[in-house]
């Protein structure tokens, strides 16, 4: 008789396994062993076993939602900005102007470690309540050694202490301090000759990421960053053409990113370049919206040439003050053309592979985590379909209900 721990039943499953559909199993159950899925299939095919039974009473289950991008360790907060853009001002203009990324920075580089963990678990915990059960937590608004550890011991901290899978990302490459204006070279030297080694032997980070933009940094500089991180065992991924086109999406991919990010400005060539490197595209709606582009990325092209897309919240202070997943879902489609069925992919089996973990998560089979939602819906689609309510009935991180 098989060992399972614990055996659920009582709903249908959207397994994600299948790249063209949500392979969908009718009556199903997944047995958990160790925190893994041990079996799945229809519940009347169960092999016989002595595992405790739980009845999930009903509706969908999905592989937990997988948020691959987030700011979500900040201090202070942005809405007085969110005001001025709303009477105007670009994000640009504001960051030119001292606001912008570089006040959070001062905001978090003041803030005890004590401070970021209780504003950040809120925020942790609002996309959780939403189906998230596997997170990336990027650093970057330190810019400094100091501020750059306290952020990813705090990501670390949050991941200790929530039901929750997390991965941390160094993006100290994220904007150029004060202390270093007209000195972006220096700065990059201080990046790679002093903050990603340090982070890397302490083990605070499992990706480097940077922002390849004409307010942040270039292709060169971003290049200096990737090699380091390479050279320190690291994986890279990217912010890139999100303001407009620098190429970093092709730089991306000659690194073998795991991901390249927001896209509105990728160009053909680069998006090539992305698929024959298996780089991700990270589709992040939250920011498309609230900074009220225009500029839509490529996603039938992107669609064409296969290029696995994800969809992440990049719940930040300053352009996505987000807190639902789900919404991204519903913008992913609603902006940007994308089905249900592709929303469900971009967080579940490719936001897990954004995050260099498609092959133990984003997906219901065998061997994979077991992390689960069970939804209050009659189709998967209505995963995108709803904005905002409680959806969730149930959330389980390594089979257990949290
Ligand atoms: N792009 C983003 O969407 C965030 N960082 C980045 O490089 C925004 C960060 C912020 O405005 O605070
Ligand atoms: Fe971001």
């Amino acid at each position: 008789m098989p060992s399972f721990d614990t055996v659920y039943v009582g709903f249908h499953a959207a397994t994600m396994v299948s790249s063209i559909d949500y392979d969908s199993i009718k009556d199903a159950a997944i047995a958990v062993e160790n925190g893994h899925i041990a079996w799945i299939g229809p519940a009347s095919e169960l092999p016989n076993h002595d595992a405790t039974v739980v009845n999930l009473g009903g509706g969908w289950v999905t592989p937990g939602l997988v948020d691959c991008h987030t700011h979500l360790v900040f201090g202070g907060d942005r809405s007085a900005e969110y005001e001025m853009r709303l009477q105007g001002l670009s994000y640009e203009v504001i960051a030119k102007s001292g606001g912008g990324i570089v006040s959070t920075v001062t905001d978090t580089r003041k803030a005890s470690v004590e401070e970021l963990l209780t504003s950040a678990k809120k925020r942790l915990q609002a996309l959780m309540a939403d189906g998230v059960t596997c997170v990336e937590v990027k650093s970057g608004y330190g810019l400094d050694l100091a501020t750059e550890e306290k952020m990813l011991r705090v990501a670390r901290a949050l991941g200790d202490q929530l039901s929750v899978t997390l991965r941390t990302t160094c993006l100290a490459a994220h904007a150029l301090p004060q202390e270093y204006q007209g000195q972006a070279d220096a700065y990059i030297d201080l990046v790679c000759e002093e903050i990603i080694p340090t982070i890397a032997k302490a083990g605070l980070a499992d990706a480097v990421d940077g922002f390849c933009e004409s307010i942040a940094f270039s292709v060169a500089q971003i290049e200096r960053v990737f090699k380091t991180a390479l050279a320190h065992n690291l994986p890279v991924k990217l912010h890139a053409e999100q303001l407009s086109n620098l190429g970093g999406s092709g730089l991306a991919a000659r690194y073998k990113a795991l991901s390249s990010d927001h896209l509105e400005y990728l160009s053909d060539i680069d998006a090539k370049a992305m698929a024959a490197a298996g780089t991700v595209a990270v589709i992040l709606p939250g920011a498309f919206f609230c900074l009220k582009e225009t500029k839509l990325p490529p996603i039938q092209r992107l669609r064409d040439l296969g290029v696995p897309m994800a969809i992440a919240s990049d719940s930040n202070p300053g352009s996505a003050p987000v807190l639902s997943l789900r919404l991204m879902m519903s913008m992913a489609c609603t902006l940007f053309g994308f089905t249900p069925l592709e929303a469900l992919q971009g967080v579940t089996r490719h936001g897990a592979q954004a995050l260099g973990l498609g092959l133990s998560h984003g997906q219901l089979k065998v061997g994979y985590a077991a992390d689960f939602v069970c939804w209050d819906i009659q189709k998967p689609a209505e995963l995108s379909y709803w904005l905002g309510g409680q959806l969730v009935k149930h959330r389980a991180v390594s089979g257990e209900l949290t």
